[in-house]
């Protein structure tokens, strides 16, 4: 697929319930294949993932799959070829990488801005995945870090979360910040649900950058029932 581009006008014309028709055009700019991506939370995994679109509000992400050898434990790893098509005429291409896992691409405002965030799952675990955080700004996508955990969501003030599952009753909670475009972790919240206890361990004074004493942050996260 590497001496193709993506056809962005067509690329918007898509939208079909079970995918998007994206139009491969050659270098002379002929129409060579059209072809019916799947949306990302349709694609299929079956040990590797494969091409899909995301549905942006401002534009559309299409992530192509190719083979990209092997991580230092011998799992596979995927390249991930992203061309990002914004509505207003923007185009970004750019590279990531997927991994191991049976979760799929997805775009969602991790930081609570408004704009769509793409998150690419490298490894699954019993129940915690690992994923590439890019966060979408004025020019496109960033690499922002990774996380690991069930999820990441903005909690305000500009404070991100990710839970991670450690043990059957055990949690650990950490908070994140964007600065400059990286998420810095801050602090985290440890909870054991076996005998109800809570902790909230500073990071190297993040509670601080978070605007909040160990006691603000223990009532908010420890104490709320
Ligand atoms: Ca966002």
């Amino acid at each position: 697929m590497g001496v193709f581009m993506q056809a962005a006008a067509v690329l918007m014309l898509g939208g079909l319930a079970a995918g998007i028709a994206v139009s491969q055009s050659g270098r002379d700019g002929a129409s060579i294949v059209e072809e019916t991506v799947p949306a990302c939370d349709q694609a299929e995994y079956d040990g590797a993932h494969q091409d899909c679109v995301l549905q942006l509000a401002n534009g559309l992400l299409v992530v192509r799959v190719s083979e990209g050898g092997t991580d230092e434990w011998g799992d596979p790893i995927e390249r991930a070829d992203l061309s990002f098509h914004r509505a207003d005429g923007f185009t970004q291409s750019f590279d990531g990488t997927l991994g191991s896992s049976f979760m799929q691409p997805t775009a969602e405002d991790v930081d609570g801005d408004g704009d769509l965030d793409l998150l690419l799952p490298q490894a699954t675990g019993n129940v915690n995945t690992t994923s590439q955080v890019w966060l979408q700004g004025e020019t496109g996508f960033v690499a922002a870090g990774s996380i690991n955990g069930i999820g990441i969501e903005p909690v305000g003030g500009g404070l991100m979360s990710v839970a991670a599952r450690s043990s059957a009753a055990e949690w650990e909670t950490t908070y994140y910040i964007a600065r400059d475009n990286r998420l810095i972790g801050l602090f985290s919240v440890s909870t054991d649900f076996s005998d109800g206890s809570c902790a909230v361990n500073d990071w190297d004074g993040g509670l601080a950058e978070a605007g909040m004493t160990l006691d603000d942050a223990t009532a908010r996260f420890c104490d709320a029932d």
